[in-house]
């Protein structure tokens, strides 16, 4: 593929929370890229050949060389442009190990909320019972390790992956309320949580890549009546 050498492309879908991770670490380290929008019905030869195996979005394309799966290309980006913006992983070994086991538990988490897209009943409960549980191992994890005393300070100069996994898995709960009628997030049980993700959410770095709220409820009313899976 052609590419103007130090050109950075992300081919994505509006909606992925998988290339709202790409599209942040990007914004947060302020390195400028051009997106594409992949149509997920009707794919392209490009999304075809860049990621023959998986054919899915975010794909990054840098200097013609192609990056597949969401939180590789994090890490890239956070290694190719090292001394660009906020390290979104520490180099120390060992927090850089405690910070993956969190973000891929807010995988998980993620992954669960698949169950809640159902017109079935009785999955959706047993889902948001699954999600509900995790969120609060998530809320007293992240106040023992990373927020303690349950004080949130966050800036753009500063977010890191963490932020990244929590505002693009999370950021438009309210959306998904709305669109399956089910409580998530409860302020009661989650106070950081909210907190948190409504804090990230405010910042411009994360506002201009929202689509508007009633553009995602739609979307997310769609899954259901499609009875979708995440697979
Ligand atoms: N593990 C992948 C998941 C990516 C993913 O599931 N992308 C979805 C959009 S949210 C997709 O491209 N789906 C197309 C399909 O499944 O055919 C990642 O982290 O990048």
């Amino acid at each position: 593929m052609v590419q103007p050498e130090g050109q950075v492309t992300v081919h994505g879908h509006w909606a992925s929370p998988f290339v709202k991770r790409v599209q942040l670490a990007l914004k947060i380290k302020g390195i400028p890229f051009e997106y594409v929008e992949e149509n997920l019905i009707n794919k392209s030869q490009f999304l075809l050949e860049s990621n023959p195996l998986y054919k899915k979005v975010p794909v990054l394309v840098h200097n013609g060389k192609f990056i597949i799966e969401s939180l590789i290309i994090v890490e890239y980006i956070d290694e190719t442009w090292p001394d660009m913006g906020p390290q979104l992983l520490p180099r120390d070994p060992f927090e850089r190990a405690r910070i993956r086991f969190w973000v891929a538990y807010i995988q998980k988490i993620l992954e669960n909320t698949g169950k809640l897209y159902t017109l079935d009943m009785e999955t959706q409960k047993e889902g948001l019972a699954e999600v509900q549980e995790k969120l609060v191992v998530l809320e007293n994890g992240m106040k023992e390790e990373f927020f303690p005393g349950g004080t949130i300070d966050i800036s753009a100069e500063k977010l890191g992956i963490l932020d990244i996994m929590m505002v693009s898995s999370f950021g438009f709960f309210k959306a998904m309320e709305e669109a399956i009628g089910v409580k998530i997030f409860d302020p009661e049980r989650n106070p950081l949580m909210v907190k948190w993700v409504e804090t990230v959410n405010q910042l411009s770095v994360v506002k201009e890549i929202t689509p508007p709220q009633d553009k995602f409820v739609g979307f997310l009313q769609y899954l259901q009546k499609i009875n979708f899976r995440f697979t």
